[in-house]
């Protein structure tokens, strides 16, 4: 692609020409593409912290280790600390249309200098950075208790850990971080998401299934039993199929928590990675949605053995969009994402897989469901289908436009040349 031709100026009376006959298509079929754009734009979107340091985090470690997750790659320029990770996702938010929140994980955490926090001591001061930023930006965090990269994770077992010292630590670090969140939510006066994932799994067949699980139960019981101030904190609990390392047995696998989730009423987090890949997720969102009050849906892709790739504007993707639509459960679902790919620019990474999603939500807020629907109650299939298949080439990258327009982020690829300025000016100084 040439330089010239990513940088050339997109005419916005043109957006706006297309945008008016996209408009009438979409009429024509009982659609409000206005709406579409208001709506989609209101949708907030959890952004991982992650993906802009490789899930590296603040304590001193070189790189991600353990818990079955790779980070793979060494594209120069990763974040190194709280203010290069704050600065790069307030750019990287410049290029995403509509609300955001920040997702963060425990070890971001930022004691006084030179001091060293254990993770069953941290508390919500450790974080005073980040909810002054947040509250600064208006952008409300979530949290995430991280069960990996610590030498007390180096069994592969943490909160089903059998050694009591073990579990004793995760579960004093499961408490602490949900006080964070809690102080999080205070602080932004609406819940943080709080989800729990943990690697705890077996490379090869274990003989005792049951007692991790049993383990894990008593533990996400105790966790959960502290009660908090009243809407502070959404608890999560995300499941996963395998891991580097747990390829035969994972501790929280989906029915573990579907089953937990739906016992005790709390979210359950659906990660698009970690599911066998020719399971379809998008449908189990009208499935879990009769059993547990809400949805944490981690957008990412998976591929061969890796669970984080950047969400790409996939036929997974999009599904999963519109069958939260179909089923109306955008208040019951919470958007986030979750993925890390070292290997390219990381800002890039961020507004590729933000927009993609912003991207699958429009589209899914423009589908004629009605029209769907009614076909389906008259037992015209064939009408259903006909519309389904038109549905994939309405002008849907009119309104698409009209909506980085609206949002004031640069339009089609227009955001490149901004990424490049931005690593030669900032992130290739980070040696
Ligand atoms: C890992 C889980 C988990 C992590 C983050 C870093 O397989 O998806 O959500 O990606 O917590
Ligand atoms: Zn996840």
């Amino acid at each position: 692609m040439k330089e010239e031709s990513i940088k050339k100026e997109i005419k916005t009376d043109k957006i706006e020409e297309a945008y008016g006959i996209a408009k009438e298509a979409y009429a024509a079929l009982g659609v409000s593409t206005d709406k579409a754009i208001r709506e989609s734009l209101a949708l907030p979107l959890s952004i991982h912290c992650w993906q802009g340091d490789d899930v590296t985090g603040f304590e001193g470690a070189d790189a991600l280790s353990g818990g079955g997750i790779l980070a793979t790659g060494n594209y120069p320029g990763r974040a190194r600390n709280g203010d290069e990770l704050r600065a790069d996702a307030e750019f990287a938010f410049t290029l995403i249309p509509g609300k955001k929140r920040f997702n963060l994980h425990s070890f971001y955490a930022e004691p006084a200098a030179g001091k060293k926090v254990s993770r069953d001591k941290l508390e919500p001061e450790h974080f005073s950075k980040w909810m002054s930023w947040s509250k600064k930006k208006k952008i409300p965090l979530d949290f995430n208790p991280s069960y990996f990269s610590h030498p007390m994770a180096d069994s592969g077992y943490t909160l089903a850990s059998a050694d009591p010292r073990v579990r004793k630590f995760w579960l004093d670090h499961s408490k602490a971080c949900r006080r964070i969140a809690s102080a999080f939510g205070e602080n932004q006066g609406s819940p943080a998401m709080h989800d729990i994932w943990i690697p705890d799994g077996s490379k090869d067949y274990p003989a005792d299934r049951m007692g991790p699980r049993e383990r894990l139960k008593d533990a996400l019981d105790e966790i959960l039993s502290v009660s908090l101030p009243k809407g502070t904190i959404t608890d999560a609990v995300e499941s996963k199929l395998f891991g580097i390392g747990s390829e035969s047995y994972v501790t929280g696998s989906y029915d573990f928590y579907m089953g937990y989730a739906a016992q005790r009423q709390i979210k359950l987090c659906l990660d698009m990675g970690h599911f066998h890949p020719t399971e379809f997720i998008a449908d189990k969102i009208s499935a879990v949605l009769l059993f547990v009050p809400g949805i944490l849906f981690h957008f990412s892709r998976g591929l061969r053995w890796d669970s984080d790739h950047v969400t790409t504007f996939s036929d997974d993707l999009r599904d999963a969009c519109r069958e939260i639509k179909r089923a109306g459960a955008f208040d019951r679902i919470d958007l986030a994402l979750d993925y890390f790919d070292a290997s390219i620019n990381r800002i890039a990474a961020w507004t590729i897989g933000a927009r993609n999603l912003r991207k699958a939500l429009l589209e899914a807020l423009l589908e004629p469901t009605r029209l769907l629907v009614d076909a389906e109650k008259r037992g015209k299939n064939h009408e259903r289908l006909a519309l389904m298949e038109e549905c994939k080439t309405l002008p849907f990258p009119a309104v698409w436009d009209k909506l980085c327009l609206t949002a004031r982020v640069p339009v089609s690829i227009r955001w490149l040349p901004a990424v490049k300025e931005y690593e030669q000016k900032v992130l290739s100084r980070r040696k």
